[in-house]
Order: structure tokens, then C-alpha cells, then sequence
């Protein structure tokens, strides 16, 4: 039976992915601040499938404790998937708060790259795989984006550096790049206003928590010989809106 740990698994891409991969075999760490989300999702899909590890990502400290603490056979680590994530606001970066930009680049680069760090010897050993949750707000600008967008472009290099440096390993690296889809992002990033989060999805048909935990299986149980370096995933309606002029007036 082949393990994977999902950070952020306490809502939205994680708590799927790990009822995606458990219900079809697999054994899952998952990982968040929340603990009764993490109870009830280990609950449900059974304690000897799913072990929990409630942990702040940005504590280093207890992130280490909590992965020291991971019982074996959940130790042997086969695919990692960093998801674990947030923005914070949408204003123009002059009106931004600097704790909120912190806040991301804490969590949605370096409490990454730390858990892939400690990781990288057992997914080594293993031949494993990573998958990273970028975003098209690393590839393409909007206004607002700002610090969001900067981590998620972060998140789309070091994967494909990890790329690099695992050569010849047999690890496979990928990164997934969503666009618009319905979780708890939107209401993370407004300060939890059901109303904003639900005028943005109204009508639009965005890509679903588990349309990701699809993808992320499918990159998964390709053949080993395979990588799928970047998968961009967008609901049929959004596209691409092009550039913008400020003309004097
Ligand atoms: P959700 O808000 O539904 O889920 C985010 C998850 O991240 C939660 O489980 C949350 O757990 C966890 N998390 C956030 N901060 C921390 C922290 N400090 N320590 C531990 N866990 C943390 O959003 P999504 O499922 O949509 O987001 C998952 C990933 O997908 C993120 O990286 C996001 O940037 C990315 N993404 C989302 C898109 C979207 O439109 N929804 C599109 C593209 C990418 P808890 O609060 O319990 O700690
Ligand atoms: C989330 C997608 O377009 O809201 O990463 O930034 S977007």
C-alpha cells in the first residue's frame, strides 16, 4: 500500500486528495491547523488509513515535532503533495497590510520549501513523487495579485529546479496550476465574506475540490517512466484577458 502526505488537507484540494487517494488504496498523512477537520476526515475514511499531524506549516518547530511523531508504515512517504496555501486580500499592493504579504510568503513558500526539504531522503529512498499547488496567479498578473501571485510563481521554479537536482533519482516533480475554483480560498482571502466568495463563482461553473484531486490522481498513477512537468487547469469560463493602458489624461 503506497503512502502520501497532503498538507492543508483540512478543507478545499487537500481534505479531496486525501479521500481520492484513500478511497482508492492508498494510506494518507494529512495535515492543517484544524484538528476536529483533520478527527472527521480520519473519522470517516478509517484511523488505520488516515494519520493526522495538526501543525501551523509556518512553525518550524512544530513541524518537525509532528512529522518525528509520524508512526510507521505512514513514515514511508511514497508522494508528497505541498497544498497547503492562502491569499490574503485582494487590494492594490500600496494599501496591502506587510503582515498579510508575510503571512504568504510563510506559508505558500517557505513552510514549502522546509517540508520538501525534510522529505526529499525518504522520497529519495522510495522513488516517490511530488506534486506542488501552484496557480495561474504564478503565470499570469492580475491586479491584486501581488504577494499572492509572487509565491505561486515561486512555487512553479522550484519545482522545476527540484526537477533538476532529483535527475536521475526516479522522483517525478510536478506542479498543478489552477484557476478559478470553489473552496474555502475566496473566503480565506476576504476575511470569511460568504457573500463575496459566493458573487465570484456565481454562475461561472469554477473547477471543484475534487476536479483537482482527479488531477492530481491522474499525474500520480501514470507509468513511473512519465513526469508531467506543469498541468494548467481552468474552468471552460475563464480565459485570458489580456494587457491593460493608462493613457494621460
Ligand atoms: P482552502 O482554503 O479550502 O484550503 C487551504 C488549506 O491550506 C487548508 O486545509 C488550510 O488548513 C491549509 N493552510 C493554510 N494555512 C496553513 C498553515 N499556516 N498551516 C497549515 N495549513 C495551512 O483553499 P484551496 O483548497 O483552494 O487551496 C489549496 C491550495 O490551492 C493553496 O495553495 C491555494 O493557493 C491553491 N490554489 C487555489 C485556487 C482556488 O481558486 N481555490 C486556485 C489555484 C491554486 P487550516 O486552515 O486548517 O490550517
Ligand atoms: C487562485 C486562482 O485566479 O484567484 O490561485 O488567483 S486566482
Amino acid at each position: 500500500m503506497k503512502t502520501l502526505l497532503v498538507t492543508g488537507a483540512t478543507a478545499g484540494f487537500g481534505a479531496a486528495i486525501v479521500e481520492r487517494f484513500v478511497g482508492n488504496g492508498w494510506r494518507a498523512v494529512a495535515t492543517g491547523r484544524r484538528q476536529d477537520r483533520l478527527d472527521a476526515l480520519a473519522e470517516r475514511l478509517g484511523r488505520d488509513r488516515v494519520h493526522t499531524a495538526c501543525f501551523d506549516i509556518r512553525d518550524a518547530d512544530a513541524m518537525a515535532a509532528a512529522l518525528d511523531a509520524i508512526p510507521a508504515p505512514f513514515r514511508d512517504v511514497d508522494l508528497l503533495v505541498n497544498n497547503a496555501g492562502l491569499a490574503l486580500g485582494t487590494a492594490p499592493a500600496p494599501a496591502c497590510d506587510l503582515a498579510q504579504w508575510r503571512q504568504m510568503i510563510d506559508t505558500n513558500v517557505t513552510a514549502l520549501v522546509a517540508i520538501t526539504h525534510r522529505l526529499l531522503p525518504v522520497l529519495i529512498e522510495r522513488r516517490g513523487a511530488i506534486v506542488n499547488i501552484g496557480s495561474i496567479a504564478g503565470v499570469y498578473p492580475y491586479a491584486g495579485g501581488n504577494v499572492y501571485g509572487a509565491t505561486k510563481a515561486f512555487v512553479e521554479q522550484f519545482s522545476l529546479n527540484l526537477r533538476s537536482d532529483l535527475h536521475g533519482t526516479g522522483v517525478r516533480v510536478s506542479v498543478i496550476e489552477p484557476g478559478l475554483a470553489e473552496t474555502e480560498f475566496t473566503l480565506v482571502r476576504t476575511g470569511w465574506d460568504q457573500a463575496a466568495s459566493d458573487t465570484l463563482y456565481a454562475g461561472a461553473q469554477p473547477i471543484t475540490a475534487a476536479d483537482i484531486a482527479e488531477s492530481t490522481w491522474w499525474i500520480a498513477n501514470l507509468p513511473p517512466h512519465l513526469n508531467i512537468n506543469r498541468l494548467e487547469v481552468m474552468p471552460v469560463s475563464q480565459s485570458l484577458a489580456g494587457l491593460q493602458i493608462h493613457r494621460a489624461p
